[in-house]
């Protein structure tokens, strides 16, 4: 599905040429766009979760949710994209939050039709914060915007202190950067400082926070941007 992304508008003599990429994105831009109003309707904060495989997302809902500073869990609504399986969506169920798992298949990225379609079977009624996990993938998540309001990046401690700066286009959308699984710092030449750096000299606005899900570290931080 990502070949498309290579692909640009051109002129050919005084032709425009729209090639697929514009009209695949443009699409998405525009429905994410009813996503968005439906969402402000409700007066519900949407978040699109991005990050590699593997890099935490799903332990970081699971962290959110015990840490919850709410009322109520019913308050809360988890959309899981993954190639394959229910098993993220039934993580989040066993917290007792509602979840629908959505399942591209071979896309490595959730589009917002993939959201508008999942978002028939949830009821919506009550929720405040809805919860977008994206397929793992640090490139093309970037590129499609699902209606969310805010965009959560989580870059774990073992996939090194690098990969922000060599995958930009993630960073570059992201309002706030999670360092994830900050009980394995001892055990890694992760850098801190510098990676914050990096992180900074793409996206001066992004708020860089670093959590530990396994021992529940920096997750009332997290709450409080998500909040903001
Ligand atoms: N030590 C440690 N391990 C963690 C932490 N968070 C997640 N893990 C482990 O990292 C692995 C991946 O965690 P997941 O939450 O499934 O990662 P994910 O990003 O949701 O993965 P995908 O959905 O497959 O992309 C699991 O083995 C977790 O137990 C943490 O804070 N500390
Ligand atoms: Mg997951």
């Amino acid at each position: 599905m990502c070949e498309e992304i290579h692909n640009h508008t051109h002129h050919d003599g005084n032709r425009l040429i729209v090639e697929p990429q514009q009209s695949l994105l443009s699409n998405n831009d525009h429905l994410s766009g009813h996503i968005r109003k439906r969402l402000d309707s409700l007066g519900i904060r949407g978040i699109n979760l991005m990050g590699s495989p593997g890099s935490g997302k799903t332990a970081l809902l699971e962290t959110l949710i015990d840490q919850y500073p709410g009322d109520d869990l019913a308050e809360l609504a988890v959309l899981e994209g993954d190639l394959a399986t229910n098993r993220d969506a039934d993580r989040i169920l066993a917290k007792g939050v509602k979840a629908q798992q959505i399942t591209t298949g071979s896309a490595c990225h959730l589009s917002a039709s993939l959201v508008a379609e999942a978002l028939i079977g949830v009821s919506l009624e009550g929720v405040k914060t809805l919860f977008i996990e994206n397929v793992g993938n640090l490139v093309c998540p970037s590129k499609f915007a699902l209606g969310t309001h805010m965009n959560l990046v989580a870059v774990s401690i073992p996939e090194g202190d690098d990969k922000p700066i060599k995958y930009p286009v993630m960073i570059r959308v992201a309002d706030v950067v999670v360092l994830t699984k900050a009980d394995l710092l001892p055990h890694f030449d992760f850098n801190l400082e510098r990676c914050r750096q990096e992180i900074h000299e793409i996206n001066h606005h992004a708020q860089v926070l670093v959590t530990s899900a396994k021992k529940g570290d920096g997750i009332s931080e997290l709450w409080q941007a998500l909040l903001k």
